[in-house]
């Protein structure tokens, strides 16, 4: 085998090893084990626990496996890695059919949610015949090796990496070195574009074999309401953000104008997607000095403060932890230190698209990053670490609701925690030495809106475009015309060069080739500002929404518990009541908390002809 198959056995509503990667999609043809006739409600239950048996079996070795390849990819690690991913696969695909089998038989809600739940478990289903489930599997496998041992070769030879660039690329100010970088990075992705094509052909089948019109269609019906009935939801929390958003464009291409020149970012067009500081122009944070206010604003640099105080990865991981302990979390076990990796190692190729991970479903988490030394970075470890207390608060329940209440959720915890990251914790850190007072307001609203606002219309289109590629609709031919549609539609950011004709611009994206669905994140975008919001609350703070810290909260602490420990047991609305008070989700909360920066955008784009 000579490509790698990086993906782990993290199925979309069984987690298993981890948080954030790949999909399985290995299957074999599938066998009945249960008879059809006269089954009974304890017929469903025993066949629901004949799985948990059978997954609990295979799990945590097939972890081992994942974890040593992501952490050490080699020739060998990905053979042991695809043939447990594959067995998983089977596994879950024989049980998935299987479940059909009960759909007329009376059983109990709980057993009717575990039912449910199994039959949409798989993102990428394999379809039963075996050459097409085999090649399935070579194609993930070829997608997540391309993208993890991408690289981008400048003509004076030197080689670079994501990382690397999207280093370079957070600090440079020269377009042409931007523009290298950001064509570079997507010369890795072309070559995916016929097998992604391929890929999506053979996962309808196996999606139509679980009873699905398609991978489209499987991937909405994970909501807890009806598959048709999710976009509108989705459409809905789009539309209380977009007017704000379009104000933060507004702002922002127009302070990039100024800075680059108009012949560069033009003021009636998109913004050219190389100059936001990110390689997919998907936060903004890292341009914060350009599109600052023009008064004299104290915005805490971590970056900085963390540099001067000479922080460490460990110290970065440390001080998380700290933050989780205070709310009365239990403190990370022994192994965590022992076995996760915080650093890029010398010598060989890893993952570095970070992870968060529970390899036995009981006390081995761990987490996966390189990390850099940056306030960006400090907040992804957080992010991190709350799916490791998501992981570890559902961990005894059975297989089908280890999970979060949507993925939202999971991806909503940690960064539910970063947004407390406020000066006066800072200050608490000894990396600020005094809080700016609210006449800073602005600057520090500003530079979470970069990174938070700005982000919310990516976390929608990723996923609005795989709708409409994975149901088989759109020809290859079209997916970057698409793409780059979507990007201007919701983003009002393009190409900064004309693509080529055999340009595959999503597949520069982490989560496409690893099958990793996006909508997640939008929602958790959302859901943070709920969840932090519920919090402050609960811990009874008097601050204004951005200057709460729920730091040494143990009664939010537990509250936030609360709400993990049900993992997926009760539809995410019920999860959603148990910590906000309301079932639904709701944008309104992000309205409130950046108030005084709509009011001040708005004053800003006064002259401004906004719009793209
Ligand atoms: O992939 C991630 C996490 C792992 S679940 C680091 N995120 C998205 C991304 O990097 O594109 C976090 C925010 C969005
Ligand atoms: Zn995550």
């Amino acid at each position: 085998m000579t490509h790698f198959k990086p993906s782990l056995l993290a199925l979309a509503f069984i987690a298993i090893g981890s948080a954030c990667t790949p999909v399985a999609s290995d299957s074999s043809a599938v066998q009945s084990r249960v008879e059809t006739a006269a089954l009974s409600a304890e017929d469903a239950k025993a066949f629901l626990h004949d799985f948990d048996t059978q997954m609990g079996k295979i799990s945590t070795p097939a972890a081992h496996a994942a974890w040593a390849y992501a952490t050490h990819i080699n020739y060998d690690t990905a053979k042991v890695n695809a043939y447990f991913n594959e067995q998983v696969s089977v596994l879950v695909v024989k049980y998935a059919v299987e479940a059909a089998k009960f759909n007329d038989v009376q059983v109990d809600q709980d057993t009717r949610r575990q039912l449910d739940l199994l039959k949409a478990a798989l993102e990428i289903a394999p379809p039963a015949d075996a050459a097409k489930a085999e090649r399935l599997a070579e194609i993930g496998s070829q997608m997540t090796s391309m993208y993890g041992s991408g690289q981008y070769c400048r003509e004076e030879g030197t080689c670079l990496s994501l990382v690397q660039m999207s280093a370079e690329m957070a600090t440079s100010r020269d377009p042409e070195l931007l523009k290298e970088y950001w064509q570079g990075w997507r010369e890795v992705s072309k070559p995916m574009k016929a097998i992604y094509a391929e890929q999506v052909g053979i996962a309808n089948e196996g999606a139509q074999e679980l009873g699905f019109a398609d991978t489209s269609e499987l991937w909405r019906a994970k909501y807890d309401m009806p598959a048709e009935q999710f976009p509108i939801e989705l459409d809905r929390l789009w539309g209380q953000v977009s007017p704000f958003y379009e104000a933060l464009q507004c702002h922002v291409r127009a302070e990039l104008a100024e800075h680059y020149g108009e012949d560069v970012v033009p003021l009636d067009k998109p913004i050219p997607a190389h100059l936001l500081g990110n390689m997919w122009a998907q936060s903004w944070g890292n341009i914060y000095d350009i599109v600052k206010p023009a008064q004299e604003m104290n915005v805490p640099d971590v970056t900085k403060a963390m540099a001067e105080q000479g922080y460490d990865e460990l110290r970065m991981v440390k001080e998380a932890e700290a933050f989780f302990s205070s709310l009365g979390f239990e403190e990370l076990p022994e192994t965590f230190w022992e076995r996760s990796m915080f650093q890029k190692p010398e010598g060989r190729d890893v993952q570095c698209h970070a992870s968060a991970w529970n390899l036995d479903d009981k006390e081995d988490l761990r987490i996966k990053m390189c990390i850099q030394i940056t306030g960006e970075e400090f907040n992804v470890i957080h992010h991190e670490l709350g799916h490791n207390y998501y992981q570890r608060a559902y961990k005894d329940l059975p297989t089908l609701y280890r999970g979060s209440a949507n993925s939202g959720f999971h991806e909503a915890i940690g960064d539910t925690i970063a947004l407390s990251i406020t000066p006066t914790y800072l200050q608490g850190l000894g990396l600020i030495d005094e809080i700016p007072d609210a006449s800073n307001d602005i600057g520090m609203l500003l530079k979470v809106a970069l990174d938070k606002i700005a982000f919310i219309p990516f976390g929608l289109m990723v996923d609005q475009w795989r709708w409409q590629v994975l149901s088989g609709d759109v020809p290859p031919e079209q997916y970057n015309q698409l793409w780059w549609e979507l990007r201007e539609k919701y983003q009002g950011v393009a190409a900064p060069v004309e693509r080529d004709a055999d340009a595959f611009d999503p597949g520069a994206k982490y989560h496409v080739p690893a099958n990793v669905s996006y909508t997640r994140y939008f929602l958790a975008h959302i859901l943070q500002f709920q969840f932090h919001q519920a919090l402050c609350d609960i811990a009874g703070s008097e601050e204004p929404l951005h200057r709460c810290s729920i730091v040494n909260s143990k009664e939010a602490g537990k509250a936030l518990n609360d709400m993990l420990e049900m993992g997926k047991s009760r539809p995410w609305q019920e999860a959603m009541q148990t910590l906000t008070g309301s079932p639904d989700m709701d944008a309104s909360t992000i309205e409130a908390y950046f108030k005084p920066l709509k009011i001040w955008l708005d004053e800003q784009n006064a002259d401004r002809q906004c719009g793209w």
